[in-house]
């Protein structure tokens, strides 16, 4: 998904060129080039089926600082697998950094280009990752007659084949926001022109959606599957969480397991201890549950309430009030336990089903 052409995404800049002429000197031509500018954010990421439209930015000060900063949000996360930077007019800058963030406020390099990389930003150009640093900023010369820059984030890491399967890699290529840093002019310059950017993702979904989609307000989430939700599918959805959320890998979907709540609720919470009592077959506990029942499946009647021998547990008449008794249900009294019903402490349960399909419980201590 070419993700500088979505409808969600905003860009922001530190500096544009409205309505003014620019001179600068070049040094291999005679005199002074000047020409009039007034150009808009949207320059930066346009289509240009026909005429190239091109951002500006401002005269750079003379002295200090000439930083100028791009600045992308998606709106959610996304994996970045490429970035092109087309420059215009010959303003490609001398030094620039691109940054990345998955919250907007932390931000960390993400590729430098520069003329000297030692010397403007203290790293060896070029540069090697290893298995054991595979996730840190690289420099590479920017030439100045270089009219585009392209980064691919997994190039010349070692584990980018398979990087489903790394953490690290996943982490790497995570953003939320990306901010380009163009940090010097080429000499001669005054200022810096890019024609396009284009920046290349897929929407971050751990595993559980191919693809995204717009809510209502127009921002970018997850068409999530396997029973998961959250904007990233970062979640269970209400009433699956009998097993611990995982990713979603090529070999396993790792869905999210809808709790038995014995159909009296439809939420519930994931306990590691009861999965761990299980041997991690089931550790959903019910809340809420309803007709009358508790317990970690709604499986008991709760106090007050009488097992009804002539439905199944799952029946919404399963526990019934004193009042159905005298009515003349005879019901089992279970009120006493929390362990299906055995009438008082340190009882075990059996439940087993009548041909008829009525339930009992045979207690026993
Ligand atoms: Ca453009």
């Amino acid at each position: 998904m070419d993700m500088s052409r979505g409808e969600s995404i905003s860009t922001r800049v530190s500096s544009i060129c409205k309505n003014k002429e620019i001179c600068y000197d070049i040094n291999d031509k005679n005199g002074i080039e000047c020409f009039q500018c007034n150009s808009t954010v949207e320059h930066l990421t346009d289509l240009e089926p026909r005429l190239r439209t091109c951002w500006i930015s401002d005269i750079l000060p003379k002295l200090g600082p000439k930083r100028v900063q791009l600045i992308f949000s998606f709106g959610k996360t996304i994996e970045v697998t490429y970035i092109k930077i087309n420059f215009c007019q010959n303003a490609q800058p001398d030094s620039m950094v691109i940054k990345k963030s998955v919250d907007g406020k932390r931000w960390v390099p993400f590729q430098y280009y520069s003329s000297d990389c030692r010397r403007n930003y203290k790293v060896e150009e070029g540069g090697k990752v290893t298995r054991d640093n595979e996730v840190q900023a690289l420099c590479h010369r920017i030439l100045p007659n270089e009219d585009s820059i392209s980064f691919s984030p997994l190039k010349f890491r070692p584990s980018s084949q398979q990087s489903d399967e790394s953490p690290s890699l996943n982490d790497w290529i995570t953003v939320s926001n990306l901010q380009i840093d163009l940090d010097n002019p080429k000499v001669g310059f005054n200022h810096y022109s890019i024609s396009d950017i284009k920046i290349v993702g897929r929407c971050k979904c751990n595993g559980h959606a191919s693809r995204c989609i717009q809510d209502k307000n127009g921002r970018l989430r997850c068409d999530c599957k396997h029973f998961t939700a959250g904007r990233d599918c970062e979640k269970c959805k209400t009433g699956y969480h009998d097993r611990p959320w995982a990713r979603g890998t090529r070999d396993n979907p790792n869905a999210c397991v809808a709790c038995n709540c014995n159909q009296h609720s439809n939420q519930c919470r994931f306990n590691p201890k009861l999965y761990a009592l299980s041997n991690q077959e089931s550790g959903g506990y019910c809340t809420n549950c309803q007709h009358n029942t508790i317990g970690n499946r709604c499986e008991v009647c709760k106090e007050g309430f009488y097992r009804n021998p002539r439905r199944k547990i799952i029946h919404r008449d399963a526990c019934i009030g004193t009042k159905d008794k005298e009515r003349g249900v005879e019901g089992v009294n279970n009120s006493g336990g929390s362990n299906g019903g055995c009438g008082g402490a340190g009882g075990d349960v059996d439940q087993n089903t009548t041909a008829d399909n009525h339930l009992f419980l045979v207690c026993h201590k």
